[in-house]
């Protein structure tokens, strides 16, 4: 079992040389996008993938939603993806991924939260769909229409600007899925039909915290085929499949407010 499967408390000490813990799962896009933002900064962090089949109860206390990613820095949780990549944006400056000019920055915005609020719905309708099928495969498409002709008007090579940034990292996970969304639907984003979209997924794979998180894609293909049908494997890719070691019950301790980031007599 990989280190990262282990389960360890909020509150525990972080192995050395770690500046924060991230909660995550292997094949998380949203998880994802505060490792890609953690990485350009070369933040060394403790990550740890839960099992989102068997979360632990005091996970709920730390992000009452359930979900990762979560961040645990200095005894505070944050979750939600994006405000925990603006917060490592923000609490770890440098290199500054944000463009600094107001105008510039508003359409980083822009152009992550189009892809956010329309791209991923879209995206998961179709793979959810399992087929090419032609509503879905449509509103897809209508997405990624827009979000070439984001580049095609900005004329930059990124949605930062002329180097990757904050806006790129956002997005970028779901275009790292396209591949294995063609193997499930046999949907392809074609070059003739998105020329800078696909230059600029090339451009993509040459950034260092990119390949560092990279994912291998048949893991990819064998989660998503899991997961459409309802019964997602989230230890995929972990050494062995049960990657709680611990009795739930003894993780238990942080459900009540007041022991809130502390450990359990029980807990190790
Ligand atoms: N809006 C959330 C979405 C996060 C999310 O959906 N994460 C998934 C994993 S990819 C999750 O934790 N799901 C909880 C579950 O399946 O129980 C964010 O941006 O962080």
């Amino acid at each position: 079992m990989s280190d990262e499967d282990t389960l360890r408390l909020p509150a525990d000490p972080l192995p050395d040389g770690c500046i924060l813990r991230l909660y995550s799962m292997r094949m998380c896009p949203y998880a994802q996008r505060a490792r890609l933002v953690l990485s350009a900064k070369n933040i060394k962090y403790d990550r740890i993938n839960i099992d989102l089949n068997n979360k632990p109860n005091w996970f709920f206390d730390i992000n009452p939603n359930g979900e990762v990613p979560v961040i645990i820095h200095n005894g505070q949780n944050i979750y939600q993806s994006l405000i925990c990549a603006e917060y490592v944006e923000e609490a770890f400056p440098t290199p500054q991924l944000y463009t600094t000019d107001p105008v510039s920055r508003a359409w980083e915005k822009i152009y992550y939260n189009h892809w956010n609020s329309k791209g991923n719905p879209a995206f998961y309708s179709l793979m959810l769909t399992g087929c090419l099928d032609p509503v879905q495969s449509k509103r897809l498409t209508e997405v990624l229409e827009v979000m070439e002709g984001f580049l095609k008007v900005s004329g930059k090579p990124y949605y930062s600007g002329d180097r990757i940034g904050f806006a790129d990292y956002m997005t970028w996970p779901w275009f790292e899925r396209m591949p294995m969304m063609g193997e499930i639907t046999g949907y392809e984003m074609k070059k003739e039909e998105f020329p800078l979209l696909t230059a600029w997924v090339d451009r993509m794979w040459k950034d260092p915290a990119v390949l560092d998180c990279k994912i291998d894609k048949q893991l990819f293909v064998d989660h998503y085929s899991k997961y459409r049908t309802g019964k997602p494997d989230f230890t995929i890719g972990a050494k062995k499949s049960k990657v709680i070691d611990e009795p739930l019950e003894n993780l238990d301790g942080l459900r009540d407010p007041s022991t809130r980031f502390r450990k359990t007599e029980n807990s190790t």
